[in-house]
C-alpha cells in the first residue's frame, strides 16, 4: 500500500461521527440516538433554554461530568466499546436521553 493511501485510510478512520443534541425546555434533543460500537464519536450539546435544570450533562459510562453553559456547543468525545444503551443526562439525573451502541 503506498504512502497516500494510508494516510487517507488513517484519517478516514479518525474522522469521528458528529451528533448534535440540544437542550430545550423539553430536556435532550433528540433523546435517541442509535450509533455504533468502535465508531469514535463527536457529540456537541447545546442547552438553548434556562427553562431547564440540565445545566450539567453527565454521561457515566464514557465519564463525562460537563457544565453546559447557554447557547453555548459543548463537544463530548469518545468511542463506544460495548454494544448496549449509554445514558446521557442532567446533574440530577432527571432529564435524559441515550445512545443505542449497536
Ligand atoms: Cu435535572
Amino acid at each position: 500500500m503506498n504512502f497516500a493511501l494510508t494516510a487517507f485510510l488513517l484519517l478516514a478512520t479518525a474522522v469521528p461521527r458528529t451528533v448534535n443534541l440540544k437542550v430545550d425546555s423539553n430536556g435532550f434533543e433528540p433523546a435517541k440516538v442509535r450509533v455504533k460500537k468502535g465508531e469514535p464519536l463527536k457529540l456537541i450539546f447545546t442547552r438553548t433554554t434556562d427553562q431547564t435544570c440540565a445545566k450539567k450533562l453527565v454521561i457515566k459510562d464514557a465519564s463525562v461530568s460537563k457544565d453546559l453553559p447557554l447557547n453555548k456547543p459543548v463537544e463530548v468525545h469518545f468511542t463506544p466499546v460495548k454494544t448496549g444503551e449509554i445514558r446521557y443526562a442532567c446533574g440530577m439525573d432527571m432529564a435524559s436521553g441515550v445512545l443505542l451502541v449497536e
